[in-house]
């Protein structure tokens, strides 16, 4: 080899090897001395660095470490959602070589020298996670070349060991299968159009992960917003790393031992999805280039005319006048209020794209906001100014509160014209002239009034973004839930925004993603999400569609939406043997909305997703682990999606219980894969034993008529019994939040003959009036009852024989 080469292939090793190698970086020093405070303890290093640990709950801890300094007296996250919290019982022992903070549930273990943190289950005192090299930072600057701006920050990085049975979940939306094991990724919110599984990063940026190891699962949020790594095993089978580019080695430690507590903490401490309209879950219709008026116009009467339920129609950016945000193009769209009405008579609502470029330009929003000087500037002073869809552009500096509450005001615009949602695009934010951020360097933003750069503030941008046009929707109409949809997203997110995943392919690789990309956001505190129904890029087929909604049917949003120059997508564009075939799955998504409605709301009461992975429901089963080709919603319904062509059958895992197939009632014992038909008219669909699953008759739109009767199938477990709480609320005001919602939970067990149905009180306040609630057990066919549940939420008993 010529020494040329050999020369450049060290050189290509080095890079490589740094730039996933933490070894190499200076490690913290060992502890010289212990402050105790009301809360936790603050470690005095030998070089000067801190550490505060900090208990916020039994199982919640945060370890904030700052090297060679003091901990600033700032403290600040736009990811946090609570720092009030009730004071926990803990204690602190100290000897030579150790440091024990002990709660009722986790130990945290410090080994002084080497400064080492492990976190223990405080009733058998097995180690849940530990340090595998001392917490470290780049003091000679290693890594200095590869980052993203060096002048902004220094990079920090926690090793934990990796356990040869751990598996990992999270990190929001990624590209990628549903374990996280052995991978390496990246979160630098990027506009990747087209993307394809492992593609990294792409959209979002959520840096928390739950990991899971004999059984006990625990959490890590690393609540740093620069551009941040996580390797699972990546780089070294000897550790789990994590680092940024910048900012406070800042993380939380959620101990469950269940998945589903680490979630509630998780959201405890970002914040929970308020409950959005319940037209929300209604089916949505989109595609770039629905104008004018009239094309939009006709998409509704075919619907309608079709037979098929609908709730939303999208206007993506083409409605408005030159991409002027808060605008519409008077030709196109002449008169949108008298639009919103028409179709809105139809039970037809309008949601508006709306993009943070605002054109550079003499035009009202551009004028004021000049005038205001909200807008971002670079280091120098000038005005800073990206090519987006309405050519040279300017961004609003989310960070500022005033200029929050002024975009939020300016959305009284769409109201006005009836618009009854917003859809948030670009905020990565995407910028033609360069994507990945090097034009927005020196970009500013007010942070504060800590004045920090781009390398910060970039993956906070569509957080502050949907903030603001949240709390301006709820300002304007305070007796309505808005309903905002964005791209990108930083942990948190949940408190304002809905998702979606991008833009997807029409190809089966694409659809295959659909089921860990919306398990994985579920278990990153994102319950509300989907996918473009068919997907959004290239031409698909008839068999894509239907099977794509074969899985978007469940999904919390689900809507068709399509590229400008792609072939046309909506349900019938394939012909009638395709559209028959959705309609009935449409149908069957209205029918599920009461079942659909109360999973959405115990994802916005405790945290854990309607929308989960297996190992979800069954972490003590380790067939689930890596199990993302079915999915489950809530705790009832699994379902087993064809996610290839030409296939009409598959194996499906059935965890441990009873099981029925829904189309036949026949039943299966669980712990068991089986292999079932599923022709294009069938999505393989399981009931839970144990579960009621209340339906209504299908809809044209979500409150076309009202929930009456209720369907109560019930599914027998092997004991015989089988219960559930429907929830239900107006669906649309914030009035649940006071206590205006009823629950009912059905309990049906064996009696002397036949079985007993008990109809318990309702709680809550919210009263539907009288109506009937019909009872029947799907597995013995001609088993039903129909009785009058009162309004008022009386307890009802019913013999089923
Ligand atoms: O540069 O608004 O992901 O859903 O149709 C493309 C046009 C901008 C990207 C979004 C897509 C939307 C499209 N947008």
């Amino acid at each position: 080899m010529n020494k040329l080469a050999s020369i450049i292939i060290l050189l290509l090793l080095t890079i490589s090897v740094t730039a996933q190698d933490i070894t190499s970086l200076e490690k913290i020093g060992p502890v010289s001395s212990v402050q105790r405070f009301e809360r936790g303890v603050v470690l005095t290093c030998a070089d000067n660095s801190h550490v505060q640990i900090t208990v916020l709950a039994p199982d919640l801890i945060r370890v904030r470490t700052v090297f060679n300094k003091s901990l600033p007296q700032r403290d600040h996250s736009w990811a946090i959602a609570n720092t009030n919290w009730p004071a926990a019982r803990w204690n602190l022992r100290e000897d030579t070589s150790s440091i024990l903070i002990a709660t009722d549930e986790v130990e945290v273990v410090v080994n002084r020298s080497p400064l080492l943190i492990e976190f223990r289950d405080a009733r058998t005192h097995a180690v849940v996670n530990g340090d595998q090299q001392p917490m470290a930072y780049d003091a000679k600057g290693l890594r200095k070349d590869s980052l993203f701006d060096p002048k902004a920050g220094m990079f920090v990085a926690a090793a934990k060991r990796l356990g040869f049975d751990e598996h990992f979940y999270g990190l929001g939306e990624k590209a990628a299968r549903l374990d996280k094991r052995r991978g390496f990724f990246v979160n630098w919110n990027s506009d990747t159009p087209g993307y394809t599984e492992d593609k990294d990063p792409i959209y979002q940026t959520i840096p928390f992960y739950i990991g899971l190891q004999k059984n006990a699962a625990y959490g890590i949020f690393f609540d740093n917003s620069y551009k941040s790594y996580f390797d699972f095993g990546h780089s070294s089978q000897q550790r789990v790393w994590f680092g940024a580019e910048g900012g406070e080695l800042n993380y939380y430690f959620f101990y469950g031992p269940s998945i589903k507590k680490v979630l509630t903490r998780y959201t405890d401490l970002t914040g929970r999805m308020p409950l959005p309209p319940m037209w929300a879950l209604g089916n949505q219709q989109s595609r770039w280039g629905y104008y004018p008026d009239k094309m939009v116009e006709e998409l509704a009467r075919q619907y309608r005319d079709r037979d098929l339920p609908l709730d939303v129609i999208h206007l993506d950016i083409d409605y408005m006048l030159g991409y002027r945000v808060f605008t519409f193009n008077s030709e196109r769209f002449p008169d949108p209020k008298g639009l919103t009405e028409r179709l809105g008579r139809d039970g037809v609502k309008i949601i508006t794209i709306v993009d943070p470029g605002i054109k550079k330009d003499d035009y009202y929003v551009f004028n004021q906001g000049l005038e205001k000087n909200f807008f971002q500037r670079r280091s120098n002073g000038e005005l800073f100014v990206p090519k987006v869809w309405p050519g040279d552009s300017v961004f609003v500096d989310y960070t500022l509160p005033e200029a929050r509450k002024w975009w939020g005001d300016l959305h009284k615009f769409y109201l006005d014209n009836g618009v009854a949602g917003i859809w948030n695009d670009m905020n990565e934010p995407s910028d033609f002239v360069d994507q990945t951020g090097q034009n927005q360097k020196d970009v500013v933003s007010y942070d504060e009034g800590e004045k920090t750069t781009h390398a910060k503030n970039r993956n906070v941008f569509a957080l502050l973004m949907a903030r603001g046009t949240y709390e301006g929707l709820e300002r304007l109409r305070p007796d309505r839930r808005p309903y905002v949809i964005t791209r990108a997203a930083y942990a948190g997110i949940q408190r304002y925004s809905t998702m979606w995943t991008g833009d997807t392919n029409s190809t089966w690789d694409s659809l295959a993603l659909n089921i860990p990309m919306f398990t994985t956001l579920g278990l990153s505190g994102e319950p509300f999400v989907g996918s473009d129904v068919g997907g959004f890029m290239g031409r698909g087929n008839g068999e894509l569609l239907v099977r794509s909604y074969q899985i978007s049917f469940l999904a919390p949003f689900c809507r068709n939406h399509k590229e400008i120059s792609g072939y046309d997508q909506e349900p019938w564009r394939f012909g009638t043997y395709y559209e028959d075939i959705i309609r009935k799955y449409l149908k069957l998504r209205y029918a599920l909305l009461p079942f659909l409605y109360t999973s959405l709301e115990e994802a916005h009461r405790t945290g854990v997703p309607l929308f989960r992975p297996l190992v979800l429901n069954y972490q003590d089963d380790p067939n689930t682990y890596n199990l993302d080709d079915q999915f489950m919603i809530g705790d009832d319904l699994l379902v087993a999606p064809i996610l290839k062509p030409d296939v009409v059958r598959r194996l499906v895992y059935l965890p441990r219980g009873n099981w029925y197939d829904y189309w036949t009632n026949k039943q299966y014992k669980g712990g068991q894969t089986i292999a079932v038909d599923a022709p294009l008219e069938t999505v393989p669909m399981f009931v839970r034993g144990g579960a009621i699953i209340p339906t209504v008759a299908p809809m044209k739109y979500v409150g076309e008529k009202p929930f009456d009767p209720v369907t109560f199938s019930i599914y027998l477990d092997p004991n015989g019994t089988a219960s559930t709480a429907l929830y239900e609320d107006d669906g649309l005001s914030p009035a649940y939040k006071e206590g205006k919602f009823r629950r009912t939970r059905v309990d049906v067990r064996r009696g002397v003959r036949g079985f007993v149905i008990d109809v318990r009180a309702s709680e809550g306040s919210y009263n539907p009036g009288d109506r009937k609630f019909n009872f029947l057990i799907p597995s013995y066919e001609h088993v039903s009852k129909v009785i009058t549940a009162s309004g008022d939420g009386r307890a009802h008993q019913v013999e089923l024989k």
